[in-house]
């Protein structure tokens, strides 16, 4: 699944090999060469770490032949650039479309690359529907978003950027924006809800200009993440954008960034790396930021905004690794050889477990069954006015072919969708069946699921019955 470690190949052996000896009047020459297996590629010196190395894919060029060769060769994770946007997964309110980040996610999975998921929430790009929204009715209406989106990509995304871009650009508080003010747990709020509907995919924070560790904005995504692992938010990464020019260059100690997230206990991915620029200059601070995810053993991929420059949304910036041709620049040379260098080989633990709440607010359970039948648990997370719930199904020692849990609602509340079962009622007592997926559960074992309703949530123990 996604955490698959990318198998692991030799380093560049310092070593030389002898290719030839020749006797010259007066001496014996020698003829060397690097050892053969230095990688050629990008994803290939990438993967040698352990790491990926993408770029973002827009899904109207995978008909130019020059730019699929180039992202066929080079890169092993892929970011859609645009298709994943809320505008273009939702135009209507409730209408999902797919198709250009379908396209965008089959050509990756058919390439064996990894698929970086961008983004869930987002102050931007929201469509006209979402834009005019606010309070309860924008909060549901996004964490219907993210259900729906994750749940329709589960399984196939490596990583998705849950929220983007939240903190102000100075101050070191959060950004004013139409999500922001449904109440400040929104952030966390979309978090759970996506590790409820794709368990298996890793959550990301990103951001820009959280590169240079002294900046306010950077210590204000620190402290959040801090926050969100002490109290059990299900956060596994942070995406630092990494969108370097004059105005926001790279930062000496952005090493000590990368470090700093991820002794947190959390993945660092570089998520949009462009750097303005040309010449050896630009290839020396790529050399720079490739070597300091390197040296990050929980800096585990980086990802280029774009191919070409001609593909990129600075172009006049040149700040890509390939110009208008598709030729290889300085820049790519250097990102090569620092990749090449190899680097400390990252340790990616699997997500937190989805439903750990410290203080979970209210949880009800059954008692555990002597030997047969099943038990469920859940978790509740409730604002003004709406809520989600994550249940976990756990199956006794016989296991189970299918389930049913029933959840008794108080008065006023309702279930308004669910992911991974099917209810039947959305008030009162509602019953969850397992969907055709995840019926089955091994003894001991554990599914879980999900629900989003209005009003206050359950307070009752659920009951668990096989079927
Ligand atoms: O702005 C650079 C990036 C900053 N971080 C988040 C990323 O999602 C963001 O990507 C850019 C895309 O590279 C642009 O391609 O996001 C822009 C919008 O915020 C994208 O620009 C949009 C244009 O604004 C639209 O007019 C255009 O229709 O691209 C669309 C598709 O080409």
């Amino acid at each position: 699944m996604s955490d698959r470690p990318v198998p692991r190949r030799p380093r560049l052996r310092t070593t030389l090999t002898l290719l030839a000896a020749s006797v010259a009047a007066g001496g014996l020459t020698l003829f060397v060469a690097p050892s053969a297996d230095a990688a050629t590629t990008l994803g290939a010196s990438a993967a040698a770490s352990g790491r990926y190395f993408g770029t973002a894919v827009a899904a109207n060029k995978l008909s130019d032949s020059t730019y699929v060769g180039i992202l066929n060769r080079e890169f092993n994770s892929v970011t859609a650039e645009n298709e994943m946007k809320i505008d273009a997964t939702e135009p209507q309110q409730n209408q999902f479309t797919f198709g250009n980040a379908d396209r965008i996610v089959n050509h990756a999975i058919a390439q064996g690359m990894k698929v970086r998921g961008h983004t869930l929430a987002w102050h931007s790009q929201q469509p006209g529907w979402m834009q005019g929204m606010e309070g309860t009715a924008l909060r549901q209406a996004m964490l219907n978003h993210v259900t729906r989106v994750a749940t329709n990509y589960r399984g196939k995304i490596d990583t998705w950027d849950v929220v983007n871009e939240a903190f102000a650009d100075s101050g070191g508080g959060r950004r004013d924006s139409n999500l922001q003010r449904t109440g400040n747990d929104w952030i966390e709020a979309a978090f759970r809800a996506a590790r409820a509907a794709d368990p298996g995919a890793k959550l990301c924070y990103n951001d820009y200009n959280i590169d240079n560790w002294t900046w306010a904005k950077t210590q204000a995504a620190y402290t959040m993440v801090r926050d969100f692992k002490a109290r059990g938010v299900p956060i596994d990464c942070v995406g630092l954008q990494s969108h370097f020019n004059s105005g926001s260059p790279y930062p000496s100690n952005y090493r000590t960034t990368l470090q700093s997230f991820a002794a947190l206990g959390v993945d660092v991915q570089i998520t949009e790396l462009d750097i303005e620029g040309s010449g050896q200059t630009q290839a020396t601070t790529y050399g720079n930021v490739v070597r300091d995810c390197l040296a990050v053993a929980r800096c585990n991929g980086i990802t280029v905004w774009g191919i070409r420059d001609t593909d990129s949304w600075r172009a006049s910036g040149t700040p890509l690794l390939f110009d208008g041709n598709g030729n290889k620049k300085a820049a790519y040379t250097s990102t090569l050889d620092a990749l090449n260098a190899g680097g400390t080989n990252p340790t990616t633990p699997p997500p937190t477990s989805p439903t750990v709440s410290p203080t979970p607010s209210p949880t009800g359970t059954t008692p555990p069954p002597s030997g047969a039948g099943c038990t469920a648990t859940y978790t509740v997370n409730a604002w003004t006015g709406g809520f989600t719930a994550s249940v976990k199904v756990t199956a006794g020692g016989s296991g189970v072919n299918g389930w049913a849990v029933t959840l008794t609602l108080p008065a006023g509340a309702a279930v308004t969708n669910a992911w991974n079962a099917q209810n039947s009622g959305t008030t009162g007592a509602v019953r969850f069946a397992n969907v055709s997926y995840n019926g089955q559960i091994a003894a001991g074992s554990s599914t879980e699921f999900g629900f989003q309703g209005t009003g206050s949530g359950p307070t009752a123990s659920p009951t668990c019955a096989t079927s």
